[in-house]
């Protein structure tokens, strides 16, 4: 397919993708694999893992699917599981699709270690799906809640709110979509629900969905858009319709555009998480784990978010959480 020939190509070219390790040259060779190119968020991951990589003086290898498909992603595992890394570090597309070829690479004796996203249910303890060495990322039903949470006291408290959600399947956003649903739920009826519509993680598909429900339900009073492209389109969406301040929208992740669009009241609160941190433990945790160390190794890592909104939007701490592009 187009997805395995891009992964052999960037490994058979592998000098711009790959970050080679200073001091000292070690053997271990790490592969990060993305949930999609391209997005800031994964772009950021990067950047903290490639930091960690050259410190800890490791190689690190990086490639991912061109969109959000566990069917584009899984032969990328399988080309870096024929090519022998030492550790995979993934945000799986998909919580059950990905079990098999992922479970292929730790059968191979490669380390597997799971940033972002989870597959099975999260839980590599007691849960279905047990070979994965750590889950380090957001916990994403508290996110959910956050979000929704802040669109509810944005709205007044009362009104019809609307979930733009990516790709069905995948664990991030699936329970960004409950958290939101449990705090709806709270409202006892003052807030409802008129939908939750699937971009397929194209903020065009996103933007086209939003104008629908915008003429459908002309008093809605809330958005919340569960990642970085859920947002763009549902905020593109009402700029278009120029319902700006009138429809108000709860915004995950933290690229510069949503900084932009909360300065210019589009959006009222942008929930960053923190992906140079799951990349820089992640890098960590695979050298741990290479070195026998699996003492320093958690199972659950959640690595927390940093709220923006227009009142602390220059302060430095929320300027640092800005992805990078
Ligand atoms: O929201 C992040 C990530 O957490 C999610 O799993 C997929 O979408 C993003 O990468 C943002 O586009």
């Amino acid at each position: 397919s187009l997805a395995a020939a891009g992964g052999l190509m960037l490994a058979a070219c592998g000098g711009s993708a790959a970050t080679s390790g200073g001091a000292g040259g070690s053997s271990y060779t790490l592969a990060l694999i993305v949930g999609v190119k391209g997005d800031p968020f994964y772009i950021t991951m990067q950047k903290g893992a490639e930091a960690k990589a050259r410190e800890l003086g490791v190689t690190l290898l990086v490639d991912g699917p061109s969109q959000w498909s566990a069917t584009l992603q899984t032969p990328i595992v399988n080309a870096y599981v024929a090519r022998k890394v030492d550790a995979i570090i993934i945000a799986p597309c998909d919580k059950q699709a990905m079990i098999a070829p992922l479970q292929q690479a730790s059968n191979a004796g490669i380390k597997v270690i799971t940033v972002d996203t989870y597959i099975g249910d999260g839980d590599y303890v007691h849960g279905p799906v047990t070979f994965p060495l750590s889950y380090i990322g957001s916990d994403n039903v508290q996110g959910g809640k956050i979000a929704g949470e802040a669109l509810i006291k944005a709205i007044g408290g009362h009104g019809k709110v609307y979930i733009q959600n990516t790709v069905p399947g995948t664990s991030t956003t699936d329970q960004r979509e409950q958290g939101c649903k449990e705090a709806i739920d709270a409202t006892h009826g003052a807030v409802t629900l008129v939908g939750v519509d699937f971009n397929g993680d194209s903020a065009a598909k996103a933007a086209e969905q939003t104008t629908a429900i915008l003429q459908r339900v002309p008093d809605l009073a809330g958005i919340f858009g569960t990642n970085i492209y859920g947002s763009e389109g549902a905020a593109q969406a009402v700029k278009n319709a120029h319902k700006q301040g009138q429809v108000k929208i709860a915004n995950f992740d933290a690229p510069e555009q949503a900084i932009v669009d909360l300065k210019n009241n589009v959006v009222d609160i942008v929930i960053a998480q923190k992906p140079a941190d799951m990349g820089s433990i992640g890098v960590q945790y695979a050298v741990d784990a290479l070195k026998g160390n699996m003492g320093a190794i958690q199972k659950r890592v959640p690595t927390g978010y940093v709220i923006i909104t227009r009142d602390n939007v220059d302060t430095p701490e929320a300027q640092a959480a800005i992805y990078k592009s």
